[in-house]
C-alpha cells in the first residue's frame, strides 16, 4: 500500500497548551489541520517509526474520524503496530496504563477533557511519551516548531478500519490491534486496591453510593470495576453510556456541573458517597454525605493514609502538587517526613519526579489526583482509593476529613473562574499584576502582610529544565495565598483563575463556610487585580 504525500501549509496556533492542542471541532475539521499536527508528531518522534503507538480518545464528536486519520497516517509513517481502543475509546489514564504495560513508544490521546463536546464544541489531541505521560515541554515545543514549517504529510488511501470488533487488522505493513479499552486498566486497579474489602463494604448493606460518569468515557470502566468486579448494585454508575456530546452537558466533575449527584448526597436521605469523573476520565470529585472534599484536601488525606491500600502499603516516597493547589499536602509531607514538590499547573510536570521515584502521589486543585501507577491523573483510581479508605476505616467521609483537619489543620480553599473574558483584557490584568509584584512584599493588605510576591518559575529537579511565568503568587506571613493565572485549556477568549487559600490550625474554627472564611482574601485579590474594571465581571462564573 503506497503512502500518499500530500502538500500542505502551516496553520497558526498549533501550540499545545496545558494539556495538548484544544480547539473547536470546526477548527479541526479544516482540511489538513489534524493531519499537519499528527505529521509533526511523526516527524519529531522518530522512535515511532518501526515502533508501537497507542491511539484512543474520550469518544467525543469527531473522535472516530480522527482515529481513522491517525491510523492511515501511522501506516504511511512506518509505525509497525498500533494498539487502538475498541470504538476508538481509551480514557486518558487507561491510555497511559497501556503505553506503559505494553512498552510502546508513545500514544496519541484524543480529548478536550472537561470541555463540552459536539459539532460546535471542543476537540483535542495530545502526544504521550513512552513513559506514559503527557509530553514534556521540550517535546511539545519541538512538535509545535514542526507545525510552523510543515509542507507535507503522509497518509495511505484505505477504507476505514473496523474499530468495533476486537482483534487484529492489517493496514499496509502496519498491524492494527483493536483492544479492550478496560481490561488492562481494571487489572492494574485490582493490583493496587483491596477489592475484597471494598466488596464487603458494598455487601454490608449500610453503604450507598453513586458514581456519575457524566455520559463520558468512564462509564464502561466504572461499570466493569464497580458493578461487575466489586459487586456494587446495578445502577451505581449513573450516566454511564458515553455520548458524543456528553448528553449536552459539561463533563466536568465539580459542584456546578455535577449538581445532580451533589443533590443526591445532601440531606437526611443523602448517599454515603458520591463520585464523578470528567470527559476523559482523569479527573475526580469526591463527596460524602453533606460533605464535599476539595481536591487539595483529597490529596492530603490520601497521602496521610496511603498505607491502607495494598499498592502503597510500604509507604510513599513523597508528594507533589501543582502550584495553585492548596498547601494541605505540604503539611502532611512535613509531618511524615516525605519529599514535597511544588510544580507548575499541568500533569506533564509530575512526570520526571514520578519516573525518578522522588514522589509517589501527586495532585492538582482542579480535581486531579494520581500516583506512580500511571503518568496521568486518574479519576477512577482516586475513587477506588477513597473506597479502600472507607472500607478500612468504616468512618464517614466527613469524619475522615474532619479528623484530618484536627491533626494537620485546615487549609480553607476556593477557586474562582472568570470564563470567556476578552483576551486582551486578561493579558492586561496579568501585565498589571507583574508590574505590581516588586512593590508588594512587606505591604499590609487588610489583616494580611505580604511575605513574597512573584511570577512562579520552576526548575525541574531531575533534568534542570525551566518553566517561567507559571502564575502570579502572593504569599502572606500567616501562610495564606492568592494565586492568579490564565487558563491554558480553553478554546474561546481567556479564563482567569483566582485561587485563594488560608490556613486555620485551630480545630474550633474548622466549621466556617468556605466563601466566608476566605472573604477578606477574595476581596484583596479582586482589588489588587482590578478584576471588575478590567474584565467587566462583578462575579466569577464558576466557584469551586
Ligand atoms: C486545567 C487545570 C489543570 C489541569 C488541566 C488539564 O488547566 O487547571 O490543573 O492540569 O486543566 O486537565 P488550565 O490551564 O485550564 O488551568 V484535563 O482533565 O482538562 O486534561
Ligand atoms: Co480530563
Amino acid at each position: 500500500m503506497e503512502a500518499q504525500v500530500i502538500s500542505t501549509t502551516p496553520f497558526d496556533g498549533q501550540k499545545p497548551g496545558t494539556s495538548g492542542l484544544r480547539k473547536k471541532v470546526t477548527t479541526f475539521q479544516q482540511p489538513h489541520y489534524l493531519e499537519n499536527f499528527v505529521q509533526a508528531i511523526f516527524d519529531t518522534q522518530t522512535k515511532l517509526n518501526g515502533g508501537t503507538l497507542v491511539v484512543g480518545g474520550d469518544g467525543r464528536f469527531y473522535n472516530r474520524e480522527a482515529v481513522q486519520t491517525i491510523l492511515r497516517m501511522a501506516a504511511a509513517n512506518g509505525v509497525a503496530r498500533v494498539l487502538v481502543g475498541q470504538g476508538g475509546i481509551l480514557s486518558t489514564p487507561a491510555a497511559s496504563c497501556i503505553i506503559r504495560k505494553h512498552q510502546t513508544q508513545g500514544g496519541i490521546v484524543l480529548s478536550a477533557s472537561h470541555n463540552p463536546g459536539g459539532p460546535d464544541e471542543d476537540f483535542g489531541i495530545k502526544f504521550n511519551i513512552d513513559a506514559g505521560g503527557p509530553a514534556p515541554e521540550s517535546v511539545t515545543n519541538a512538535i509545535y516548531a514542526r507545525t510552523c514549517s510543515i509542507d507535507q504529510y503522509r497518509i495511505v488511501d484505505a477504507p476505514a478500519i473496523d474499530l468495533d470488533q476486537l482483534g487484529e487488522r492489517q493496514l499496509g505493513a502496519t498491524r492494527i490491534e483493536v483492544i479492550d479499552p478496560v481490561a488492562d486498566y481494571a487489572e492494574l486497579m485490582a493490583s493496587l486496591f483491596d477489592f475484597d474489602a471494598i466488596r464487603k463494604l458494598f455487601q454490608s448493606g449500610d453503604f450507598r453510593m453513586r458514581f456519575d460518569a457524566m455520559h463520558a468515557v468512564t462509564g464502561p470502566y466504572a461499570i466493569e470495576i464497580l458493578e461487575h468486579r466489586l459487586g456494587a448494585e446495578g445502577g451505581t454508575v449513573m450516566n454511564g453510556v458515553p455520548l458524543e456530546d456528553f448528553g449536552g452537558g459539561h463533563p466536568d466533575p465539580n459542584l456546578v456541573h455535577a449538581h445532580e449527584l451533589v443533590a443526591m448526597t445532601e440531606g437526611p436521605q443523602g448517599l454515603d458517597f458520591g463520585a464523578a469523573s470528567d470527559g476523559d476520565g482523569d479527573r475526580n470529585m469526591v463527596l460524602g454525605k453533606d460533605c464535599f472534599v476539595t481536591p487539595s484536601d483529597s490529596l492530603a488525606v490520601l497521602a496521610a493514609n496511603a498505607e491502607v491500600a495494598p499498592g502503597y502499603k510500604h509507604g510513599i516516597a513523597g508528594v507533589a502538587r501543582s502550584m495553585p493547589t492548596s498547601q494541605a499536602a505540604d503539611r502532611v509531607a512535613e509531618a511524615l517526613g516525605l519529599n514535597c514538590f511544588e510544580t507548575p499547573t499541568g500533569w506533564k510536570f509530575f512526570g520526571n519526579l514520578l519516573d525518578a521515584g522522588r514522589i509517589t502521589l501527586c495532585g492538582e486543585e482542579s480535581f486531579g489526583t494520581g500516583s506512580d501507577h500511571v503518568r496521568e491523573k486518574d479519576g477512577l483510581w482516586a475513587v477506588l482509593f477513597w473506597l479502600n479508605l472507607l472500607a478500612v476505616k468504616r468512618q464517614s467521609v466527613a469524619e475522615i476529613v474532619r479528623d484530618h483537619w484536627r491533626q494537620f489543620g485546615r487549609n480553607y480553599y476556593t477557586r474562582h473562574d472568570y470564563e470567556g473574558i476578552d483576551s486582551a483584557a486578561a493579558q492586561g490584568l496579568v501585565d498589571h499584576l507583574r508590574i505590581l509584584l516588586p512593590s508588594l512584599p512587606g505591604q499590609q493588605l487588610g489583616a494580611f502582610k505580604v511575605a513574597y510576591a512573584d511570577d512562579f518559575a520552576y526548575t525541574d529537579p531531575i533534568d534542570g529544565s525551566v518553566a517561567e511565568q507559571q502564575g502570579i503568587r502572593i504569599g502572606f506571613e500567616d501562610g495564606s495565598r492568592i494565586v492568579m493565572r490564565l487558563s491554558g485549556t480553553g478554546t474561546q477568549g481567556a479564563t482567569l483563575r483566582v485561587y485563594i487559600e488560608r490556613y486555620e490550625p485551630d480545630a474550633e474554627r474548622h466549621d466556617q463556610l468556605v466563601q466566608e472564611a476566605l472573604a477578606p482574601l477574595i476581596l484583596i485579590a479582586r482589588e489588587l487585580a482590578q478584576i471588575e474594571p478590567r474584565t467587566g465581571r462583578e462575579e466569577p462564573d464558576v466557584i469551586t
